[in-house]
């Protein structure tokens, strides 16, 4: 009898090293301790023996299930450890992925599409042009004379006999020498002024416009302008035209906007005014259509400008137009 529970012990022992799961672990319990496995029969079998040998061999088989009971106790708690380890390093398919970093436009870009998109809703084209241009196209065609202040060496950058763009003009100038009117375009691009602090920076973005047709007048414009400013600040802004001067227009204004800080009650940003500027236009100076040989007596135009950075500044509340060009990620993702 001490031989065969020795022997089920060693059996035991042998199985257990088997073990890979939790099957096999109740596969095991069954087969030895389980009420027909190897332990139960042996205890069955004890009615055939003495008392004194009873006595003996079932405590022994007692201690033997016992024993075979706390090591399988112990080995499903290394199981399920395994297993609760396993599960824990195990890539989660269902997790969602890890995006990588994404860019986006430029805040100006942003802007200056927001613009040339009202601007071609309302049938302009875009053209564009080179940003080094001659005296020519930049100044003399525009009615700007050899005099004028804004050719003056601070303003303008030189290159060779060349100059940077000072504004875009140029380029309705290209198209109105290739093109005949009826005309409807805007200009969008870099310019270039020799100038800078808080508000001005050597390179800089504008968006130029120009109609051409037969009796296209001022008021025109306004509607123009107008439907315009309500697009970018909502249809409720305070729009007004005051009378002002430029070389290539005439009459000319600069048009102002109900102040977005304070919305017209006075600020350190509309310098008490309650009015912000926002961009300038005017009739076509009938000297700019004889540069161009478009006869002023068939031909009647409006133009504008407006500077982009500005507007930007003005839409996102910036107090400084350098944070535009300094690269800082802190600084662009918030748009
Ligand atoms: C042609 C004829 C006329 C374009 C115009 C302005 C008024 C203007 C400024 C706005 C802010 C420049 O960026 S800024 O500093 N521009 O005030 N621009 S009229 O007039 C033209 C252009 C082309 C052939």
């Amino acid at each position: 009898m001490t031989d065969t529970i020795e022997h089920i012990e060693q059996e035991f022992q042998t199985r257990l090293t088997t073990v890979s799961g939790e099957e096999d672990l109740r596969k095991l319990k069954a087969d030895f301790i389980g009420k027909k496995g190897h332990v139960s029969l042996m205890m069955k079998n004890l009615k055939s023996l003495s008392p004194e040998e009873k006595k003996q061999a079932g405590q022994a088989l007692n201690t033997l299930k016992n024993r075979i009971e706390s090591v399988l106790q112990e080995k499903l708690g290394r199981l399920e450890q395994q297993a609760a380890e396993a599960r824990a390093s195990r890539v989660d398919v269902t997790l969602p992925g890890r995006k990588p970093p994404e860019g986006h436009l430029h805040p100006i870009t942003q802007v200056m599409e927001e613009i040339s998109g009202i601007f071609t809703r309302m049938g302009f084209a875009v053209e564009e042009g080179p940003e080094i241009e001659s005296d020519f196209y930049n100044f003399e065609a525009l009615n700007i004379p050899q005099d004028h202040p804004a050719r003056d060496m601070q303003d303008t950058f030189y290159i060779g006999g060349k100059v940077l763009r000072t504004h875009t003009s140029p380029v309705q100038i290209h198209v109105m020498e290739r093109q005949q009117p009826p005309l409807r375009i805007i200009a969008p691009g870099k310019v270039y002024r020799c100038d800078s602090d808080v508000s001005h920076t050597p390179m800089f973005h504008q968006i130029e416009g120009l109609m051409v047709d037969r009796g296209v007048r001022f008021s025109d414009l306004k509607g123009v302008i107008e439907r315009f400013l309500k697009e970018v600040f909502g249809e409720n802004v305070a729009v007004r035209f005051r009378p002002s001067f430029f070389p290539f227009t005439s009459p000319s204004a600069e048009v102002d906007i109900q102040c977005v800080m304070c919305t017209g009650s006075g600020c350190r940003t509309c310098s008490q005014t309650g009015w912000l500027e926002i961009l300038g236009c005017g009739m076509v100076d009938p000297a700019v259509f004889g540069f161009v040989n478009y006869d002023p007596e068939e031909w009647t135009g409006f133009a504008f400008g407006l500077g982009i950075e500005r507007i930007a500044m003005l839409k996102y509340g910036i107090n400084d137009i350098r944070l535009y060009f300094e690269n800082d990620l802190r600084f662009l993702k918030q748009f």
